[in-house]
């Protein structure tokens, strides 16, 4: 029987104009060790493009997804925060030492690794690519992002006979769910299979949690995101986080782990279980699988979460092997290096590695493989994305033209106030919307938002 050949699309999301370090999020250190640092919004926002041209560049399809509008206006309005923009922002940054205003202008749309989960029309039961939106509950910041996210999904892969987007699961924390940093899709001549990582449970006891640190996804929010992607239950293998991994900053799976075809890299505090998991995917996917389990004698869980070569991006190049996109950060590392190399060497599925500067998006705990949504598609569903969501050279240099016109170079916590810097944000947006030739998608660009 002869196979449909998908090719995996990296979409990338766009660093938003209020890109700053207000060191709001749970258990990532490095968000923690970098709050209250100035952030540099153009750098971060150019870095982020240049990722993209460099994959696009390797010969991998390679599109864009626009960032939320923040400071979030409409968030702080539902806060009881009354009057024009400038009372209401000025209000805000008044109360709480100004932490409901850090949340509404977090730019943390950008790691849309957290903006759904995926699964290609080749596995699921009605032959359709479904999305599930995470509902982020984790994450008082991140939770905002849902209702936006399945706007803008729901306008890109608008087409319904090929893209089914569900909505965020309801439910909160308890049925907490990040998206894609939890799942991996492997696939060999068997066929795929979905590994979906899960960190906490309803029935755990208090010693199987970790201690230190909060596991965002939850064992209940997987199953619910399985069953909505409508894969078979023998496409589909659920692993627990190592509580010790979480402990060390591993707050998402794809802070030790990443996979792509027939072959799995993960640090032994990336599961609770690895060598179980690896012999359960053995057994799914055959001998072509290979998994490579580094221990921390090998690459210390701290080095690994400080420099986030797991949180490459591993691609099929043309040639059909794979390519590693890891963040600058690895460069300088010896022990992230012996590892590159030993993956590239003769026998090594790794045909080669280049490193990227996303210093800005690292600073906030994300590396390259946060930066991007990944979604297998046939030829046919690739050419139904809606709008200019494929990037090119023109597309990216008008885009990085676009950034460099409306981006501020620098940001503290004390401009997040600024109603120059909304004004500035929703303009730019305003903008963006014409360039990705995507209509109204933004609630400020009036009451006749596409999508609902
Ligand atoms: O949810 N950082 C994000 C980083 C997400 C990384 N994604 C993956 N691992 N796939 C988070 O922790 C920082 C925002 C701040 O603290 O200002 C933040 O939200």
């Amino acid at each position: 029987m002869s196979r449909t050949t998908l090719r995996e699309l990296q979409l990338d999301g766009l660093v938003g104009p209020t890109h700053n370090y207000a060191g709001i999020a749970p258990g990532n250190t490095a968000s923690d060790r970098h709050r209250g640092q100035a952030s540099r919004p153009r750098d971060a926002a150019l870095e982020g493009l240049a990722k993209m041209r460099l994959v696009h560049r390797l010969g991998v399809p390679q599109g864009v997804m626009p960032p939320h509008d923040r400071p979030s206006l409409a968030t702080l309005r539902a806060w009881g925060f009354a009057g024009r923009d400038e009372e209401v922002l000025s209000r805000a940054a008044s109360v709480d030492g100004g932490w409901l205003l850090r949340l509404a202008a977090s730019a943390s749309s950008m790691w849309v690794a957290n903006a759904a989960t995926v699964a290609p029309s080749t596995d699921t039961l009605d032959g359709r690519t479904h999305f599930v939106v995470a509902n982020l509950a984790a994450a008082a910041h991140r939770s905002l992002e849902a209702p936006l996210t399945e706007r803008i999904l729901r306008c890109l892969f608008a087409d319904t006979s090929h893209f089914l987007v569900h909505a965020a699961l309801p439910g909160g924390p308890s049925l907490g769910d990040e998206g894609a940093a939890n799942h991996t899709r492997l696939e060999t001549d068997r066929g795929a299979v979905h590994v979906l990582g899960w960190g906490r449970s309803e029935d755990d006891k208090p010693s199987q949690r970790p201690a230190r640190y909060p596991a965002r996804q939850s064992r209940e929010g997987s199953y619910a995101v399985a069953r909505l992607l409508r894969l078979p239950d023998e496409r589909v293998v659920f692993a627990r986080q190592h509580p010790a991994g979480i402990d060390a900053g591993s707050f998402h799976t794809d802070v030790l782990a990443v996979g792509q075809g027939g072959f799995l890299l993960a640090h032994e505090y990336a599961f609770e279980d690895a060598p179980g998991l690896f012999e359960r995917l053995a057994a799914r996917l055959g001998p072509a699988f290979r998994a490579r389990l580094v221990n921390e004698g090998e690459l210390p869980v701290e080095v690994a979460v400080r420099t986030y070569p797991f949180n490459s991006q591993l691609l099929t190049l043309p040639s059909g092997k794979l390519g590693i996109v890891a963040p600058a950060e690895c460069q300088a590392e010896p022990a992230c290096k012996q590892l590159f190399d030993a993956l590239v060497g003769e026998d090594g599925p790794v045909e080669r590695v280049v490193y990227v500067d996303v210093r800005q998006s690292m600073q906030n705990g994300g590396g390259p493989a946060c930066l991007r949504l990944r979604v297998p598609l046939t030829p046919e569903e690739l050419g139904a994305l809606a709008g200019r969501t494929l990037v090119n050279d023109a597309l990216l240099d008008e885009l990085e033209a676009w950034v460099k016109r409306h981006y501020r170079e620098e940001l503290r916590a004390a401009d997040l106030a600024d109603p120059a810097l909304a004004r500035e944000s929703m303009a730019a947006l305003d903008e963006l919307t014409s360039i990705l030739h995507l209509g109204p998608i933004y609630d400020f660009q009036g009451p006749a938002v596409a999508g609902g």
